[in-house]
Formats: structure tokens, sequence, C-alpha cells
């Protein structure tokens, strides 16, 4: 089998876990790595052995050799390089969100269809076998018609105001950070779950500590607890949202609400989320994938545990070890990429076939949420989510 050759740039909190997930995939070649943080690229390069490793991300893209692009940078640069990376007709794998605003996530969109390259979001959340479970027994009509889609998004890395990281700076990470960061992937589950689009919104924001204390130097996502402890201290003030409350309305007529917040004391990663439709009900949570909530009016409800012999046809390929041998979190990015590069090396155009993972068209659409859910906020007012 060919190995088909792939750079990652970036190598924050993300970038090594789509390392790890890639030498797992197996047929694959990462040939480059690239980040500003010259040590710690050095040290990943030696631990995956990693023939080149770059400064720039200008050079991955010049770099005749690397037909794939990871990018697993902050927000701030994920347009300029995804550009550039399409521009050289390279296939992409963004990090969220695709872009900070819309209007570039549109052009990226365009630009991905002109060059005809497979482009794909690191919407992870989808890949845990029991969530493509859960989309079954929908597409088969076992839950019936939608009629409630409820949840949370909860985190406490950003509790106190001294708990600092790049994405509280708005030139770095967008107008959104809580809805952006996080009530995008709760937002694309329920929309890959039902299968139905967030057709609008009603949003409650609020910014918990205006004023943070940045210490000096950089701050990876989740470390903030260590580096808090430093001392050296300067204010900002802060402009985005640390939780908020959203309801939604789906394109079936079905209602929706889900609070995000990242100052929940205890509240790790805890993406929840329960679908009530007219045949029976399921929930999920994040921090127990392994399991799914099944409910029922008529008879006892049940839990489905991650057994690929109790799944769904469809789920499962994504349970790659039997009952009782849990999988999660760096599972899901693996499940992802390993549709994405099936898809390459089939060759396949993601203008003719239909992908089985999200695009760059999916990202887009979590950016014209998020755009909806600041106006609303904005205006006190229901938004349309328009295309
Ligand atoms: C930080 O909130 C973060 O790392 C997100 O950026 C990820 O997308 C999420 O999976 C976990 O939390």
């Amino acid at each position: 089998m060919k190995r088909i050759r792939t750079a990652v740039i970036g190598t924050g909190f993300i970038g090594p876990a789509h390392l790890e997930a890639l030498q797992r995939i197996g047929g694959i070649q990462v040939v480059a790595l690239a980040s500003i943080e010259k040590e710690k690229a050095r040290t990943l390069g030696t631990r995956f052995a990693i023939p080149k490793v770059y400064e720039k991300w200008e050079d991955v893209i010049a770099d005749g050799d690397v037909e794939v692009i990871h990018n697993c940078t902050p927000n701030h640069l994920h347009f300029v390089i995804n550009k550039a990376a399409l521009g050289a007709g390279k296939h992409v794998i963004s990090e969220k969100p695709l872009t900070m605003t819309s209007k570039e996530s549109a052009e990226l969109v365009s630009l991905a269809a002109k060059k005809g390259v497979v482009n794909a979001i690191n919407f992870n959340y989808r890949f845990y076998p029991l969530i493509q479970h859960a989309r079954a027994m929908m597409e088969k009509g076992e839950l019936g018609k939608v009629y409630l889609v409820h949840g949370h998004y909860l985190q406490d890395w950003l509790y106190y105001d001294t708990d600092y990281n790049w994405r509280l700076e708005t030139k770095m990470s967008g107008a959104s950070r809580a809805i952006a960061d996080i009530g995008s992937h709760w937002c694309d589950l329920a929309q890959f779950v039902t299968g139905l689009k967030i057709t609008s919104v009603f949003a409650d924001l609020m910014t918990v500590h205006p004023k943070r204390k940045r210490p000096r130097g950089a701050i990876e996502t989740f470390k903030g607890k260590e580096m808090a402890l430093s001392g050296d201290l300067e204010d900002i003030p802060i402009r985005t949202e640390d939780t908020g409350i959203v309801m939604l309305r789906f394109a079936n007529g079905a209602r929706g609400v889900v609070t995000v917040s990242q100052v929940s004391a205890g509240r790790k990663n805890c993406e929840q989320i329960e679908i009530d439709g007219s045949k029976a009900a399921v929930a999920w949570n994040q921090e127990e994938p392994n399991q799914l909530w099944v409910g029922h009016r008529e008879r006892p409800n049940e839990v489905i545990i991650k057994d690929p012999s109790l799944l769904h046809q469809e789920a499962r390929k994504y349970a790659h070890y039997p009952g009782g041998h849990p999988e999660g979190y760096p599972d899901g990015p693996m499940n992802l990429f390993m549709n994405v590069y099936d898809f390459i090396r089939e060759g396949k155009d993601p203008r003719k076939s239909i992908p089985d993972f999200p695009t760059f068209a999916d990202g887009h659409w979590e950016n014209k949420i998020v755009d909806a859910v600041l106006k609303s906020d904005g205006t006190r007012k229901w938004v349309e989510v328009k295309p």
C-alpha cells in the first residue's frame, strides 16, 4: 500500500494528538512537522521519526513531498494556512473553528470546490462508536420524529481570572470563545445525530471575568493551572464569553437548548447531549463515552455499551476493541482521519462522492451559527442562521 505523505503544523494541545492518531492508522508517513515552538517540534520530530522539522508553516506549503496538511495552529492562522494549502493543491484537515469569520470560511469553501481537493474539519466527537450508533438509530427511524435536543458542554479550565490561554485574546481566537470553541462541537453533534440543521438561535451570553491576569509567556490549552501559580501576571480586558445559554430551532421545528461554559467548577470536558424523539430518547456524555442511554415510555430504559456486536453495522468499524475494553478521546480524531485517508487513497473527488467526515462546508455552517448567536446576544432577539 502506498503511504500517503502528510504534514502537521502546530504543536499545542491538539497537534500531538493528530500525530499520535496518524501513527495508529497506518499507511501514512508524516514527512514534516512545523511549529514556532522549536524545542517542542524537535522533541516531537524525534519521537515520531519525522524527517523534516520546520519553524515556518510556509515551508510545509512549499514542500513538494507533502500531500496532506493538518492545520493544528491557533485560530488566527486557520484561514491563511488553509487557503495557502488549498492554493498549493494539497488536501487539508483543519482544526476548528475553520476560520475566525464566516466571510473567510465562505472563501475557503469555494476555493476547496474549485481545487477539488479533500477538505475536512476536526469535529472529532462525531466519531465515537455510540454517537455513530445513535445516528444510525435515527436514520433507521428508531427514535421517531425529533421533538427536543438538549444538553451542555461544560469545562472549568478557565474558571479563575488567573487562568490564561491565547483563546482569551480576540485577535488570536475570534469574536466568540466558548461558543466557537466548544459550543460549535455540541451544535455539530446535535445536527450530525439528528440529521437536522439548526435554523435559528436565541442566545444569552456572559463574560464572568471581564478582566483576567495574563501570565507573561504563552500557555497551552488546559495547562493554565500550573502556569497561574508562577505569579508574574498582567491585567488584560476580556471581550469574549465565558459562558452562555442558547435556545435553538431545528429544520423540522424541533426545539433545543444548550448551556456552554468554560467556568463550571469540576466539569472538565463534559459534553452531554439528549435527543427526545416520538419513539424513544437517547442520551450520551463525552466523559462516559462507552455507553448510550436509551429512554422508553412503555418498557424499561436501556444502556447500550460499546460492544461492536451490539452496535448497528454502520457504527461497528469505529469500535476497534470488544465490549469491556473502553475507547475514548484519542480515538475520535483517529476514526475521522481514517475516513479522510481512505477517501484520499481511493482517489475520490469530494465534489462527486459524499464524504463520510465533516468538511469545510460544515465548518462554514458552524461559523454561521456563531454569527447568529453573537447577533442574537447583542439584539436580544431570535436570529435565523442563513447560508
Ligand atoms: C478547549 O476548550 C478544547 O481543547 C477545545 O478547543 C477542543 O476542541 C475540545 O475538544 C476540548 O477543549
